[in-house]
């Protein structure tokens, strides 16, 4: 088992459905890449609410810093999530089939005063961009985080060609 996969969970990746997987692994993966310790649970506010109520309870006194929470449709997951912990809670809209995911975007985005969810972009672009958001947070306490997240952002840069052919 690698040091990431044996250490105590700093990052909680939830989604509402094993169907959203396919969006969230790219949170999961930013954070391997990272060397963040982090755990994966499937948690629905509307099929399994007393899961989420022990999950989002019970978080911080586990020591995790950062929820991400995805979902998709009537996406109620990151703020209910946000509802009930301190942590800061990341959500990302998971592409739904019937609206794009602007059911989930606007569901997540337009959260009432006093109860903040820090929304990404829809699919793929906002499940890394909240691995790389939660790895960010965390590097503010953790100067070798902060040394790798500045490596990789140096090698993003690199890899952009300068031209398309
Ligand atoms: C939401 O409903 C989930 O987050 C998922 O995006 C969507 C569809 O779920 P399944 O019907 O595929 O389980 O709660």
């Amino acid at each position: 088992m690698s040091d990431v996969a044996s250490a105590a969970p700093l990052v909680g990746i939830i989604m509402g459905s094993r169907s959203d997987w396919e969006t969230m692994r790219h949170a999961a993966e930013t954070l391997a890449n990272l060397g963040v310790p982090h755990e994966t649970r499937v948690i629905s506010a509307h099929r399994t609410p007393e899961r989420l109520f022990d999950y989002a309870k019970g978080a911080a006194g586990r020591g995790l810093k950062v929820i991400i929470a995805g979902a998709g449709g009537a996406a109620h997951l990151p703020g209910m999530a946000a509802s009930m912990t301190a942590l800061p809670v990341l959500g990302v809209p998971v592409e739904s089939h019937a609206l794009k995911g602007m059911d989930s975007l606007l569901s997540i985005v337009q959260m009432p005063a006093g109860i903040p969810v820090g929304t990404l972009a829809i699919g793929r672009a906002g499940a890394v961009n909240a691995g790389l958001l939660a790895a960010a947070i965390l590097a503010t306490g953790d100067e070798a985080l902060a040394r790798r997240l500045a490596a990789w952002r140096a090698a993003q840069t690199e890899s952009v060609p300068d031209s398309p052919a």
